[in-house]
């Protein structure tokens, strides 16, 4: 009865809304529309842009004893197809002095709070990734590290059966095997190889690209202060679970670890459906191999901290390659009996090339090579089912050592001219992004194409590419077509009601922090019913409902590019 009542209000509550944006009138229906920023703040010393509604033509800065510090008029209206509005830029860089301001849009009542620091993005950077060790299975979140989010252990993984899918006569259905460890891969309960390979290679990426800014972010969880760096750490609880996922009688990799079904919005430790192993397939297997490969690599520096480990990684990365190798083309097919995450792809051009490069580069073998030349394409911007880019930034790394026939590729020059087109595009684009669709997760995009500009001034030391991931940033933060800050916890109009189970199920207001939303597409719009309405506008298509599954989700792979570019950021930018 009580959720009837809820959901009648909720009803009502959304059709007032709209009736009110329907009767304002204008462009931006409410005040945080009309002025769009960043709302964690900007960086004393570089380049400062925020946008205002098209009918705004002068824009004032006052300071906090109400002096006026800046005025100007907005740049010329530009019109974005995929919002539907149109915005204008407003340039104040040159306000720098450190402090909090308020922007205030003469003939108009709406006014917004900005802040500018040396530091704007070290609270970010740590809590995404932080997020991680909120989303870790199998142990308690101790009040300690977890503070009001402290929650039980949940999903041991110590019993998890292998389904049929992936029975074979060495572990016939229903094997009871043990696979423990690794985080949650997103609001729902589920472990996925595949999307595990690209979220921990991003996090190991990072730390290759930034070891002094890692090495020294301290972020509280209970390895801290151990000697290693905290995201080597929480990436190691990850890739041992990983680990556990290969067959070890022939080197396949299961696709996933999941329940049957989608677990309700319940606590982890209360949702205690039976868990299975499912299919073996090629790409998992390759994603496996490749990330496995290059954790060899990264952990051959920690080997006092972890004897045996980097070679037992590299050891398993050429296991799974030879199941590749005799299984060049499985791919996964869900199973009728189980409804949950697919990460199913069907090209795995890419996943082969990266395998190669990654075995490659930790072995020299010819084998490798032969593939990695084979498969090589122009890296697009990576996501889970897209992963050129990832291989291409472990050869760009080693660039100087390469043989000449990879070098022919133009490798270098294919990674750099997408950077420049990204760069491009966010310069002229109304909000200041690289976008040219928006995919489910497109705030990972976002997120993904500022850390390719990162790995492309790593390359070339342009600092033009810093200052465009700093627009995405930006976006990220909250000056994008819907104007929330994207990250829990942080933010003027924050995401509060992320499609996350122990966000949805602790009774806390707060969601758990530091999770990057998917943000807004309109891949599925009815993920909420008929009653609730959606932009048709991609850009404006988001919803902060915890029933937007396809819009308000977290995901691992979405929170790793976003350590990778606020930590890069402050790492490149901050005082
Ligand atoms: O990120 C995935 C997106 O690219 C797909 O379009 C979508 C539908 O298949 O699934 C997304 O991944 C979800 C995964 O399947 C299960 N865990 C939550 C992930 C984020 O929504």
């Amino acid at each position: 009865m009580l959720k009837l009542i809820k959901q009648i209000l909720f009803v009502v509550l959304i059709v007032l809304s709209i009736y009110a944006c329907g009767t304002s009138g204008t462009s931006a229906p409410d005040g945080q529309d009309r002025i769009l920023y960043n709302q964690v703040g900007y960086i004393t010393n570089a380049p400062k842009m925020m946008l205002v509604a098209e009918d705004v033509d002068i824009v004032v800065i006052e300071d906090a004893e109400g002096n006026e510090v800046f005025s100007a008029e907005p740049q010329q209206a530009l019109h974005w197809d995929l919002s539907g509005d149109a915005v204008r830029k407003v340039n104040f860089s040159a306000l720098v002095k450190p402090g909090v301001y308020k922007v205030i849009l003469p003939g108009h009542n709406e006014t917004a709070a900005i802040e500018i620091s040396d530091r704007p993005f070290r609270m970010v950077s740590k809590a995404a990734l932080k997020a991680f060790y909120f989303n870790r299975t199998a142990m308690p979140i101790e009040p300690e590290f977890g503070g009001v989010w402290a929650r039980p252990a949940g999903h041991p993984d110590t019993v998890v059966y292998v389904h049929a899918s992936a029975a074979d006569t060495n572990r016939p259905e229903g094997t009871i095997i043990s696979s423990p460890l690794g985080w949650y891969d997103a609001g729902d309960y589920n472990k996925y190889v595949v999307n595990s390979g690209i979220t921990t290679y991003t996090l190991l990426r990072a730390l290759k690209d930034f070891p002094v800014y890692h090495s020294n972010l301290n972020v509280d969880i209970p390895e801290s202060g151990s000697g290693v760096p905290d995201i080597l750490s929480e990436t190691l609880y990850n890739l041992k679970w990983v680990l556990t996922m290969q067959d070890p009688h022939d080197g396949g990799v299961y696709h996933k670890l999941t329940t049957k079904q989608f677990e309700g919005f319940v606590m982890p430790h209360e949702a205690t459906n039976k868990r299975y192993v499912v299919a073996k397939g090629t790409s998992a297997t390759l994603n496996y191999a490749a990330l496995a490969s290059k954790a060899y690599r990264v952990l051959s520096a920690y080997e006092n901290d972890f004897p045996g480990l980097a070679d037992k990684c590299l050891q398993h990365a050429k296991y799974a390659w030879q199941w590749a190798v005799l299984n060049p083309d499985l791919p996964y097919i869900q199973p009728e009996d189980i409804h949950t995450g697919g990460y199913g792809d069907r090209n795995f051009d890419d996943e082969w090339f990266w395998a190669a490069a990654e075995l490659y580069l930790s072995t020299g073998d010819a084998e490798y090579k032969a593939v990695l030349l084979e498969k090589y394409s122009k890296p697009v911007v990576p996501t889970w089912n897209q992963v050129y880019a990832l291989g291409a930034m472990s050869l760009l790394n080693q660039y100087s050592s390469l043989p000449d026939e990879i070098r022919a590729t133009g490798l270098r020059e294919d990674f750099l001219a997408l950077v420049d087109d990204l760069t491009h595009t966010s310069k002229t684009a109304p909000y200041g992004v690289s976008l040219s669709h928006f995919a489910w997760g497109s705030n990972s995009d976002v997120a993904n194409q500022g850390m390719l500009k990162l790995f492309g001034h790593k390359l070339t030391g342009n600092v033009e590419y810093v200052h465009s991931a700093l627009s995405d940033l930006d976006y990220i933060l909250g000056r994008n077509a819907v104007g929330y800050c994207f990250v829990t916890g942080f933010g003027d109009k924050k995401v509060m009601n992320i499609h996350h189970r122990p966000s949805g199920a602790d009774g806390i207001e707060e969601p758990v922090p530091g999770f990057l939303s998917g943000g807004p597409n309109i891949s599925v719009l009815t993920d909420c019913g008929p009653d609730v309405e959606r932009s048709p506008f991609p850009a404006k298509s988001f919803v902060d409902l915890e029933c937007s599954y396809s819009t308000n989700e977290i995901a691992i792979n979405w929170n790793a590019p976003l350590v990778y570019l606020a930590g890069g950021l402050d790492a490149l930018l901050s005082r």
